[in-house]
């Protein structure tokens, strides 16, 4: 490139620069890392915006040894011939007018006037030196600007043109648009550019691009000397043991969001495999959307405007839910999945383990709130709105997508059902008055400890096992509940009536963390609850019902790993003198047992946990050194669930059903064999629970 200084002409366009300069952090926000990274991100968005108008599939960008980066996309290339109005090029409109971006054509998908999107004159403003090469109809063109010191002006000049725009001899058949340039250290607090923040946003970007290819490469480094763990398979290690190529990663996802929602879900457990994904323009917005439901219970909504995050929200997200939450609700109205007496849906409901990625374009972007991160526009809304309505309404026709819409409807009955329960819980909790909650704990047996790392709550069936748990229990960490008969089947009731229960609410006190919406882990006070039930049928009752009513209202116990079932022996084997003693629980262990005590050896059955002495039920159910406690997962808890609505619940159909092919009790599913213990040994083969 030519040394000579050219000279543009036009002083307000030099002015203009000088004015990014003077005050960069009105225009990049910061001269930290952030507005390091913004300068780029001009850069980046201009070639995002020619692929995003189809005139570009693919954009390298490039971290080089001596700090400075580089964007090159293969589009149409800025425009290179002069200027009517302000006779220089194209390119120096670009890289030297404030706000020039997307100018030239009035027609396109030219969005980016939002966070980003102060023009690549800014960053040419606030670069060492930026240097422009477009490859266009077979020709190369070249032009360079650069920021120094004026000695006779005694200042600062910033993006000044070196030379106009030049034709070189090279000759391409490529076409496209490359930008180099360093940013200049006189300006930013550090120049260091972030490989992290880069590969982190290049990536982003590819989501939000579908089909776009983005490669990340940084001469910085070799191949193997950076594991970017979003994309550890797309790392291309060329030369692994050599390493003398530069680190270099692609992104290109085939499913755009839809695939940013997979890849946020990974490793969930999901509702249905394949993310809802829909996309349309609305009144001048493009509006994409992509969600899948997992097991969890949190929502994840990730927004973008013009391919900017949105973590503060704002109109379109309150467009989102709301398309959301009308049209779920039509749906399950439409299939009578909700009875006519009964109230919608709270939006909340279908948000529950929601992961969503929504993405609009719009001009005229309006940033606000803490981090500038909200979308302001109120006119986004009813746009996002509609298309959300009308992009389920067309999923939900497509019969591939039955199953899916029937597993959203089914997680939001759920999420209604605790919420609702949650409620009467806290209206029963106010209604009740503080002598009341203090015979409530009453029957319970506290602990002396007060860790609740260490503490256990023994929920034991029945009084008479209680009180043998009471003796046989070490006071300082160990506590005992005993239930009065069975507790109630909360899977039949609604939580008032649960909560009338006077079991339950001593369970909820005795735990101390809420119930519900409400309940609140760091507040339990036991980080062991251990169900200890009998080895029959009614003791499997109750723990399922104990399951499912952890499961239900509080759940985050479950899944933390704090509930388990204590698991009282079978038999005992022993010898008349008393000299030995083993204890089987199970048929497997017995025989094992009997061989091992020998000759002369008794066999007693405990038929009920009462039957036990405290020092037996100490050595074999109690002693955390030598009982045999079974940590209940979630797995187990849903199983309980099912096992529950269909054995005790509405169903009448499935529970025949299930009683028939179950009718001996001797599944070997291992949940079943935890739950219900060793049921060939009952004499009683029904199903002990017709009440009702
Ligand atoms: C504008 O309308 C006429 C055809 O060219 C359009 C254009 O400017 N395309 C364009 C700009 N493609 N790529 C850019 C671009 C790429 C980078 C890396 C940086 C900048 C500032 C612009």
């Amino acid at each position: 490139m030519k040394e000579k200084h050219y000279d543009a002409g036009d002083i307000t366009i030099l002015e203009g620069l000088d004015a990014v300069r003077l005050r960069p952090g009105m225009y990049i926000g910061s001269t930290g890392p952030k507005g390091l990274h913004h300068i780029l991100w001009e850069i980046v968005d201009n070639a995002i915006d020619e692929a995003a108008n189809g005139y570009a599939d693919k954009i390298d960008v490039r971290i080089y040894k001596d700090g400075s980066v580089s964007v090159e996309d293969n589009g149409r290339g800025i425009p290179t011939d002069i200027h009517p109005k302000t006779k220089v090029s194209g390119v120096q409109v670009v890289f030297t007018q404030l706000h020039a971006g997307g100018k030239f054509d009035e027609h396109n998908y030219s969005f980016s006037g939002g966070l980003h999107g102060v023009g690549a004159s800014v960053t040419n403003a606030l670069s060492k030196w930026l240097k422009v090469r477009v490859y266009k109809k077979g020709k190369t063109w070249e032009m360079e600007f650069h920021s120094y010191f004026d000695e006779k002006k005694n200042k600062y000049e910033s993006g000044v043109p070196v030379a106009p725009l030049a034709e070189t001899k090279e000759k391409t058949d490529k076409h496209g648009t490359f930008v180099h340039f360093m940013p200049d250290a006189t300006v930013f607090s550090t120049t260091e550019y972030s490989l992290n923040t880069i590969s982190h946003h290049l990536n982003e970007l590819a989501f939000l691009n579908r089909g776009l290819t983005i490669t990340l490469t940084d001469e910085r480094i070799t191949a193997n000397e950076f594991v970017d763990e979003e994309n550890d398979d797309e790392v291309q290690q060329l030369n692994l043991m050599g390493a003398t190529e530069p680190y270099s990663v692609t992104y290109h996802y085939e499913g755009g969001i839809s695939d940013f929602a997979r890849y946020l879900n990974e490793g969930k457990n999901t509702l249905y495999s394949s993310p809802l994904y829909y996309r349309t323009e609305k009144d001048g917005i493009l509006v994409e959307f992509a969600i899948q439901h997992t097991g969890e219970y949190s929502e994840n909504l990730f927004s973008f405007v013009n391919n900017i995050p949105t973590p503060e929200g704002g109109f379109h997200e309150m467009g989102f839910r709301g398309g959301l939450t009308r049209m779920l609700n039509d749906y399950a109205r439409e299939n009578k999945l909700i009875k006519d007496k009964d109230a919608n849906f709270l939006g909340d409901d279908f948000r529950e383990g929601l992961t969503a990625v929504l993405s609009i374009k719009m001009k005229n972007v309006q940033f606000e709130g803490q981090t500038k991160t909200k979308l302001g526009n109120p006119e986004a809304r009813t746009p996002v709105e509609g298309s959300v309505v009308e992009g389920l309404r067309s999923l939900a026709q497509d019969p591939k997508n039955k199953k899916t819409f029937e597993e959203i409807i089914k997680k939001a009955q759920g999420a209604a059902r605790v919420r609702i329960a949650a409620r009467q819980a806290k209206e029963t909790a106010r209604a009740k008055n503080s002598i009341d909650s203090l015979t409530l704990v009453g029957k319970l047996a506290a602990c002396s400890g007060k860790h609740p790392e260490q503490n256990e709550l023994f929920i034991v069936e029945g009084d008479s096992a209680g009180g043998t748990a009471k003796q046989a229990r070490v006071r300082q960490f160990q506590s005992i509940l005993p239930l009065r008969g069975k507790p109630l089947n909360v899977e039949k009731k609604r939580l008032d009536q649960v909560l009338a229960n006077e079991e339950i609410r001593t369970m909820i006190s005795a735990l101390g963390a809420g119930i519900g919406n409400e309940f609140n882990l760091d507040k339990i006070n036991y980080h062991k609850v251990i169900i200890l039930s009998d080895a029959d049928q009614d003791g499997f009752h109750i723990r399922c019902i104990l399951l499912t009513f952890f499961f239900r209202y509080m759940r985050p116990l479950v899944n933390a790993g704090h509930v388990y079932i204590g698991m009282p022996p079978l038999y005992k084997v022993y010898k008349q003198n008393g000299s030995v003693e083993e204890y089987a629980y199970d048929d497997a262990e017995l025989q094992q047992k009997i061989e091992k005590v020998g000759r002369g050896y008794l066999i007693q059955r405990y038929k009920g946990l009462g039957e036990m002495s405290a020092e037996q039920l100490w050595t074999t159910t109690m002693d955390p050194a030598r009982r045999n406690l079974t940590q209940v997962t979630i797995e187990d808890a849903v199983a309980a669930e099912n096992m529950i609505t269909t054995l005790m619940g509405d169903r009448v159909e499935g529970r025949k059903e299930f009683l028939s092919r179950n009718a001996n009790f001797n599944k070997t599913d291992d949940f079943m064999n935890r739950v219900k213990l060793k049921k060939e040994d009952k004499e009683d083969k029904e199903d002990g629970d017709e009440e009702e």
